[in-house]
């Protein structure tokens, strides 16, 4: 089918990759275009584009496959460190419209950064607007 994203052609082995885990719910496979040896990408087999569309049984799945692969992708590249990332929507960078997250192996003086470098600036709230954005929060779960 043509409307099929590329993470699931590559579960279904119609397009190559280094699968590197596949469980009921979930594949990990390697990037195709590493931030780092090892960069590993895990994803739901069923095609949620976004974390809030995918229901708990999936969303569990993934988690649990980031925790069994986080550490065997750090210890096999001999690694100092992993950064965990998701990139949820398009204004955050995600650019393959099915939920992955990032496992990227990190080195002392890679020259990378922390998660807080990819903002530019940091708002600066005062603690009512703290208040109220946790109360708005609190008030949105589902
Ligand atoms: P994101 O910006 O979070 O949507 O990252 C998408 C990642 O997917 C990016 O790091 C490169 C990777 N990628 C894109 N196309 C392919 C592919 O065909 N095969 C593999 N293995 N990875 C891909």
């Amino acid at each position: 089918m043509a409307d099929r994203t590329i993470f699931e052609r590559i579960i279904d082995g119609a397009l190559p990759a280094t699968i590197v885990l596949e469980t009921e719910r979930a594949a990990a496979f390697l990037d195709a275009n590493p931030l780092a040896p090892g960069h590993t990408l895990v994803v739901p087999r069923e095609p949620y584009e976004r974390l809030r569309d995918a229901p708990a049984e999936v969303s569990s799945s993934l988690f649990e496959a980031v925790r069994t692969l986080a550490p065997a992708v750090e210890d096999a590249v001999d690694a100092d460190a992993t950064t965990i990332g998701l990139n949820d929507g398009t204004a955050a960078g995600q650019e393959v419209p099915h939920l992955h997250v990032h496992i990227i192996p990190r080195f002392e003086g890679d020259g990378g950064g922390s998660i807080h470098t990819a903002m530019g600036s940091r708002p600066d709230l005062s603690d009512e607007e703290m208040i109220d954005i946790g109360d708005r929060i609190a008030a949105h779960i589902e």
